[in-house]
């Protein structure tokens, strides 16, 4: 788009001495199993600070296998498309030519098919905890995928609901046995006073109700509403086996009208019928952790990524975090990531699922929030663009908000340190969406994202530069792309992997802000933000001793958007910064001892 130079520049100061002693040693490699064969579980991460995960939804990477494409509308994003775990099998090439290294799956639960003319393509809606989705292949393909991953140096990251399950079932409010979803009243007369209110109430998703979702007939209320759980095999829609299959297990208040109730979040329904499960009950507790764990035994897994913990009290997730390790370790598998997912932006809160025994590392939301819409987003929209000094002031309470140890058998870095940062995913719209395309400063944003501090995370399909808006929109079928490898943002990725990859300062040390901004729009300084990476290497854990004396420091200069392009810096140049002219050491100063390298 730009005749001038790029603004995403990263500079590498690094003693050369590193770079030799950057061969991370494979671990954990193995050979394919036969197939369904049970796999021999295994530690396949050193440390989770040197992966790059790569986020896939698996009805929209690869179709590998046209026999499981039923009822499959091409082309209708809210429908499913076809892609299978044999696609992404055949595909995992492509990942490694990106660079990226460890995959999160879509869940891989039998799910409730449909629901209002929209599909479980995304595998949210779990019917069944301890059976594969036919539309994503059988257990035999599942553990194709996880062997060859591992034989491949990939490791495979499982997303996982434990806070509800699908439209299993309906509150038959009026007592007649059947799912009704009922309108009455007819509203205001014009001039002419009012009639009774209108109302809608669906017995499938009927609101919140302190009391539990009630009952009524034409003389009033009659008690709580009876479960009945829904016999519809035609789509998948029947009782879960076992205590799931009970309204006991459920919570039974209907669905959460307001998200700052926190009895609301913590024991409504989540939108779209989603039944809120009793996660307070021991039973139901052993019963989720049981069959979790279960496909870790069965398919070699390396973490999971939890979905909606926020809706799930606390004490239930010191006991699955424990509890799945502990069963886990004496089978030979360590340094199980669990991160969970919790859609808010209040840093303190994402900070709450660390304390001890808790989960590993959460979503970074408040990141996605403050730097990737304030910043980066922003350098579109003048009234609202935050300064980069935001950054700094956000990182800087990552050592107040998250825990700074390790968690007891957990991965041996502490959620402080391995926040996983994304700067977008599948239930927001994708940067570029936001960006008015702009695609260079998504490669700034990439540049960032590749050299903060954390556990990087991408989205499928950013590297083909997708620019899909909200929820199905954002759920492109990556197909269609040709599996292209020679895009600019492609092989921008793949370089910045690579470079991650080579040092192991960018992917584990310590981060020093040298230089941000509070200037906004067209200040001079406007967008840049430099910071260094280096930490003493007694710190990085499991290093090999001769490099203990390598002093290695990497420099990142990361300008944030189209406000700062204009005045991109490059290794061989000085930024002018008029409005700070006391800085130290400007970010775009090139020492000359020091090797460089661009980012393009
Ligand atoms: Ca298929
Ligand atoms: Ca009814
Ligand atoms: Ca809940």
């Amino acid at each position: 788009m730009m005749k001038t130079r790029r603004t995403s520049v990263v500079r590498l100061l690094l003693a050369s001495v590193v770079a030799a002693a950057c061969v991370v040693p494979e671990i954990g490699c193995v050979s394919v199993p036969d197939e369904g064969k049970q796999p021999i579980i295994a530690t396949h991460v050193d440390d989770w600070r040197d992966e790059v995960i790569y986020q896939v939804l698996i009805d929209r990477f690869a179709n590998g296998d046209i026999n499981n494409d039923y009822q499959v509308r091409p082309g209708f994003l809210a429908r499913f498309q076809g892609g299978d775990w044999a696609g992404l099998t055949q595909h995992l090439d492509y990942i490694k030519e990106l660079g990226v290294t460890t995959l999160w799956i879509s869940p891989v639960v039998k799910n409730v098919e449909t629901d209002a003319d929209v599909d479980s393509y995304h595998g949210y809606w779990a019917q069944d905890l301890a059976q594969t989705n036919p539309h994503f292949g059988d257990l035999a393909e599942l553990r194709k995928l996880t062997a060859k991953a591992h034989d491949m140096g990939l490791k495979v990251v499982l997303d996982i609901v434990t806070n509800h399950m699908g439209q299993v079932f309906f509150y038959d409010m009026n007592l007649n046995g059947n799912a009704d979803i009922y309108i009455g009243g007819s509203g205001p007369l014009p001039g002419a006073g009012s009639k009774s209110d209108v109302v809608r109430i669906t017995e499938f998703d009927p609101d919140w109700d302190p009391r539990g979702v009630q009952a009524f007939t034409s003389l009033g209320n009659a008690g709580r509403a009876p479960v009945i759980f829904i016999q519809d095999p035609s789509i998948n829609r029947v009782p879960p086996p076992g205590i799931l299959g009970t309204a006991r297990a459920y919570h039974g208040f209907g669905r959460i009208l307001n998200y700052d109730v926190q009895e609301q979040t913590r024991l409504g329904d989540f939108p779209g019928g989603l039944k809120d499960v009793a996660t307070e009950l021991p039973e139901v507790r052993a019963e989720l952790i049981d069959l979790y764990t279960r496909w870790v035994e069965k398919t070699d897994l390396d973490g999971f990524r939890i979905d909606t913990v926020k809706h799930v009290e606390y004490e239930f997730w010191s006991e699955f975090a424990s509890k799945v390790r502990q069963r886990l370790a004496p089978q030979g598998k360590s340094n199980f990531l669990m991160f969970g997912e919790a859609f808010d932006g209040d840093d303190k809160l994402l900070g709450s699922y660390t304390q001890e025994n808790m989960l590993d590392s959460v979503f970074y939301f408040s990141q996605h929030y403050q730097v990737f819409r304030d910043v980066f987003q922003y350098a579109y929209d003048e009234k609202q663009q935050k300064g980069t000094d935001q950054i700094k002031s956000m990182w800087a309470d990552r050592k107040v908000n998250y825990r700074n140890e390790p968690q007891p058998g957990g991965i041996g870095v502490a959620p402080s340190k391995a926040l996983v940062n994304f700067i977008d995913n599948h239930d927001v719209a994708r940067f570029l969406f936001f960006a008015n395309n702009d695609k260079e400063a998504l490669r700034n944003a990439l540049v960032y994202l590749l050299t903060e501090e954390g556990i990087p995370c991408v989205y499928y399909g950013t590297e083909q530069e997708f620019n899909g808006g909200n929820d199905p929109a954002n759920r492109e079928v990556l197909w269609n792309t040709g599996f292209n490898t020679t895009n600019d943002t492609f092989v921008h990725m793949r370089k910045l992997n690579r470079i991650r990859a080579k040092y192991i300062a960018l992917r584990r040390g310590d981060t020093n802000v040298v230089y941000s901004t509070g200037h906004t729009r067209d200040e001079e300084d406007a967008g840049i933000i430099a910071y260094e990476r280096a930490a003493p290497p007694a710190s990085w854990v499991g290093w090999p001793a001769s490099t203990a004396s390598v002093n290695a420091r990497v420099r990142a200069v990361a300008s944030t958007g189209r406000s700062a392009s204009s005045r991109a810096c490059n290794a061989a140049t000085t930024c002018r910064t008029p409005h700070r002219p006391a800085v130290p050491s400007s970010p775009c100063r090139s020492p000359t001892s020091a090797r460089s390298g661009i980012v393009r």
